[in-house]
């Protein structure tokens, strides 16, 4: 097992992975940027290196000086999170040639399941149920055309390289769609410096589940059940919760059985999460893999009783899955909301600033997840969550109850938070009755 790990993040995701080495007896070497000096979790962490000024640019997505505090504080791994460097992978390249390991999946299997076009065709030799579209890439607008009136409109003009909602354009016609193939060809060209664009069926109001999966170096992958992550506001989650109140056993077993399929054909290891969205007659569709450990991972964490980020490291270290599939019983119900420093007034605008008074919430099945107290101020330099409200209750009905207790205990003074939405979002009928999907925030006229 390690002995020291660099935890190459920042806020509540560093403080979780420190949470987590101290718990297996491993060393953590922090790193902080100019903006997060002083923060208090840095002090739980064993050493901390300064890698550089707030812009994170400058500092936890610059590989150099990553790499330089992993070398300095003597790290056998290197723990990347979520966001920043956790799915490039010419820093996992990088990390492998400094002969670090990357906590997280090869750099061949990181850059094959980041292709969506790549993922797309082998989620297809997987037996793996993907939205009707193109083959492949659409070289000509001719081609793109004659697909779409095959599939038929409205159709998703989508980047090979994107993701997480960038470089798509719907289209509902011919003329729409030679607009959309220019503009995402341009967009990702630009954002991603690869324009390649491949064309989909337009699954409207659709869920969005997710499947949690586990893999090790010795050929054994489970799943631990799937998210449901379709209470969100442009392409930014707010509510996650498992199991999805909108799945039949059937449709779940095979949805997850089938993220297994496809991360044993992609030869992925660690952890990884398989994104599929869910149409109206509950067929599901595979859009993408997530290479990385994601913010919502304490929801799979409560109904399953894993430990991810323990699971993680061990995985990396070489250890063999201790638990068999059928060891993975999912019980009750969870739901996270991500507690953001923003403006529900002012739509959503970041609300950084001085947390005059920070009050967490307790008792039976209430997990808080945040680096922030009382006198700490958040910054306007990165992502403006601030921490997680997780709870985790027999039934679905006892969890929103308990959430809405929580979130009525939840005291931060100082700085406009989410909270007051979420507060509204659990009392509104569509989320009660669990028939939430992605466009339902921006229909509900619960935000501007
Ligand atoms: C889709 C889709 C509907 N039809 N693909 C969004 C980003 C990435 N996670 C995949 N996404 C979607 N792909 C087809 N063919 C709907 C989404 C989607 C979404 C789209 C617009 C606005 C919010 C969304 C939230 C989740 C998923």
């Amino acid at each position: 097992m390690y002995k020291r790990i660099l935890v190459a993040n920042r806020g509540e995701i560093a403080l979780r992975i420190i949470r987590a080495c101290r718990e297996l007896g491993i060393e953590s070497v922090a790193i902080f940027s100019e903006a997060d000096r002083g923060a208090a979790y840095l002090e739980l962490a064993d050493e901390a290196f300064c890698v550089g000024p707030a812009k994170g640019a400058e500092s936890y997505r610059k590989i150099d000086r990553v790499i330089s505090a992993a070398e300095i504080g003597n790290v056998q791994a290197i723990h990347p999170g979520y966001g920043f460097l956790s799915e490039n992978a010419h820093f996992n390249e990088i990390c492998r040639s400094c002969k670090i390991d990357f906590i997280g999946p090869t750099p061949e299997a990181m850059a094959r399941l980041g292709d969506k076009n790549t993922a797309r065709k082998l989620a297809r030799e997987a037996k793996v149920p993907v939205v009707p579209g193109s083959a492949g890439l659409i070289s000509d607008e001719s081609e793109a055309v004659r697909v779409a009136h095959e599939i038929g409109f409205p159709v998703l003009v989508k980047a090979s390289a994107g993701g997480g909602g960038r470089g798509m354009r719907v289209a509902l016609n011919d003329l729409a769609l030679k607009a959309a193939l220019q503009q995402a060809s341009t967009e990702a060209e630009a954002a991603f410096g690869d324009g390649s664009i491949y064309l989909e069926k337009y699954i409207e109001h659709p869920r969005h589940v997710e499947v949690q999966v586990l893999a090790d170096h010795h050929g054994n992958v489970v799943h631990l059940w799937e998210r449901d992550c379709s209470t969100q506001r442009r392409h930014q989650k707010l509510i996650e919760e498992s199991p999805s109140p909108g799945l039949s056993p059937e449709t779940r077993a095979a949805m997850c059985e089938s993220a297994v399929r496809l991360i044993k054909a992609a030869g992925y290891t660690n952890a990884g999460t398989v994104e599929f969205i869910v149409d109206a007659e509950e067929n599901f569709y595979f859009i993408e893999v997530n290479a990385r450990i994601q913010v919502e991972h304490p929801v799979t964490e409560m109904v399953t009783g894993i430990d991810l980020i323990k699971s993680q490291i061990r995985i990396a270290a070489g250890e063999p899955l201790p638990f068999s599939q059928s060891d993975i019983v999912a019980r009750g119900v969870a739901i996270e909301c991500r507690i953001n420093a923003e403006d529900p007034k002012k739509n959503f605008q970041p609300s950084p600033g001085k947390i005059e008074r920070l009050i967490a919430p307790g008792g039976f099945g209430v997990r808080f997840d945040s680096h922030a107290h009382t006198g700490y101020t958040v910054s306007p330099h990165y992502d403006s969550m601030i921490g997680k409200l997780i709870v985790h209750q027999p039934t679905r009905r006892e969890a929103i109850d308990c959430m809405l207790r929580a979130l009525s205990e939840l005291r931060i003074v100082g700085i406009q938070t989410t909270v007051p939405l979420h507060r509204e979002i659990l009392r509104h009928a569509a989320f009660v009755d669990g028939r939430m999907d992605t466009t339902f925030i921006e229909r509900s006229g619960l935000t501007q």
